[in-house]
């Protein structure tokens, strides 16, 4: 999709018209080779079979496991109940260590099935859990640390896992945005107990929904085989308790089509990174998120850290309103921290590198469906609106007065 001709006169919030006729969405699902995606379908309908261990998602696991140097990868529903299945598995109780600072679903999978989320603060500049903060958070009701390799950037898995192996806590790694990522030169998927990541249609690749549990641990997978599918081992024959997670033929379809375009959709992502990089380069206080060209990452986050002199000037939440008002859906991600969000804001207490954070990033479109033409003029949008701050300002303060009048 191209900026609407005749480029930005106004901006749209101060009432120029849009920059972009259609909505530009963060997480536009990447698409792979349409033909072979209809040849498998086809190919599922012909073989009627549908879920339930089939031949896709069979292939679909096999691709994961050796892409990231793993003995065993589970596909499953989604990233949420993959979480839950990992943690069921390793027989959790009680209290689990993770980071405030994540996507709700790491929280609420833990939370579903009866354990407590315990946050703890992110580094500023590695928006990773804090390996002090969780030795600190410890407590004897403690069963497991859940890390988050947020944005695709691998957590301080040392650290943690020293944590874990000294005072007898399970490891977990919510690695729902690091397909093909690497840390000190391995693969994510290997680390901690179990790892799960996300092939939800707004990830890097897609099932449309779907997620991978990956271990090396035999013993771990072969319990989260029987708890997948209802607790089954042989027909007829239940030997524990259950759930279904199964992810089915069509999803794997999807998925194993979506994964043959990886390397295709990572390097439009590059290439957007690169764009976003140098169409913003110009502007004090905006610093692109970036990755470490030592390792492997999926560049499939464009997040933007503003300034604390840049919100002063212009907050986030006015940028992104002015951003939004030209059809460019920037995300908040992730706004607020999951302390602040209910069941949990209740009991929160401050964790203030995540608050910080939670008021200084936007995440931007990126993804094959946009790519350097519609980043030059997302980043002129943004240079506009700082050059008229008081003017977008004021424009918000005014509708939102307005709104709560209309309350
Ligand atoms: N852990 C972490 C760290 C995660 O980020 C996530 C998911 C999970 C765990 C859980 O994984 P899953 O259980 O989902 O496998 C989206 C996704 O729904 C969510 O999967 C993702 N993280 C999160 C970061 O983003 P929302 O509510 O912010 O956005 P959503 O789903 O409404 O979609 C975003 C935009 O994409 C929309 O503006 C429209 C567009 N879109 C979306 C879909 C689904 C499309 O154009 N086409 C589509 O099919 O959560």
């Amino acid at each position: 999709m191209s900026p609407a001709a005749g480029g930005l006169d106004a901006l749209a919030i101060l009432g120029g018209t849009p920059a972009f006729t259609e909505p530009l969405h963060v997480g536009r699902p990447n698409i792979g080779d349409r033909a072979v995606l209809l040849r498998r379908i086809e190919d599922v309908l012909d073989r009627r079979w549908l879920t339930n261990g089939g031949r896709f998602v069979e292939e679909f696991e096999q691709r994961i496991a050796e892409m990231h140097g793993v003995r065993h990868c589970l596909a499953v529903t989604n990233a949420t109940v993959g979480l839950q299945l990992a943690a069921h598995a390793l027989g959790l109780t009680g209290d689990v260590i993770m980071p405030s600072f994540t996507f709700v679903a790491t929280a609420h999978s833990m939370a579903w099935i009866g354990l407590r989320p315990v946050f703890v603060d992110v580094g500023p500049d590695t928006h990773t859990i804090d390996p002090a903060r969780v030795e600190a958070a410890i407590t004897a009701e403690t069963s497991a640390i859940l890390g988050v390799h947020l944005w695709g950037r691998a957590c301080e898995v040392e650290a943690l896992k020293a944590t874990a192996d000294n005072r007898g806590l399970a490891l977990l790694f919510d690695a729902a945005h690091a397909l093909g990522c690497s840390h000190r030169g391995r693969w994510v998927g290997g680390f901690g107990d179990a790892e799960v990541m996300s092939f939800h249609a707004t990830k890097v690749a897609n099932a449309a929904e779907g997620g991978a549990v990956l271990t090396d641990d035999d013993e771990l997978a072969a319990r989260m085989r029987v708890i997948r599918n209802f607790g089954f081992v042989a027909l007829d024959e239940v030997v524990s308790l259950g759930t279904n997670a199964k992810m089915n033929e069509l999803c794997a379809a999807m998925g194993l089509t979506s994964l043959e375009s990886f390397d295709e959709f990572v390097a439009a992502n590059q290439r957007n990174h690169e764009a976003y990089a140098s169409g913003l380069s110009d502007l004090d206080g905006v610093e692109l998120v970036s990755f470490d060209p030592a390792e492997a990452n999926n560049f499939h986050y464009a997040v933007v850290e503003l300034s604390p002199a840049f919100v002063e000037r212009l907050p986030r939440d006015d940028l992104v309103a002015a951003l939004h008002a030209e059809n460019v859906l920037a995300r908040r991600y992730f706004t607020p921290g999951c302390h602040r969000v209910e069941p949990y804001a209740t009991s929160a207490t401050a964790l203030p590198v995540t608050e910080d954070l939670s008021e200084r990033l936007v995440a931007l479109p990126t993804g094959t469906a946009v790519g350097p033409a519609e980043i030059d003029a997302i980043a002129a949008i943004a240079r506009r609106a700082v050059d008229e701050a008081p003017a977008v300002r004021e424009r918000v303060q005014d509708v939102i007065a307005r709104t709560a009048v209309q309350r």
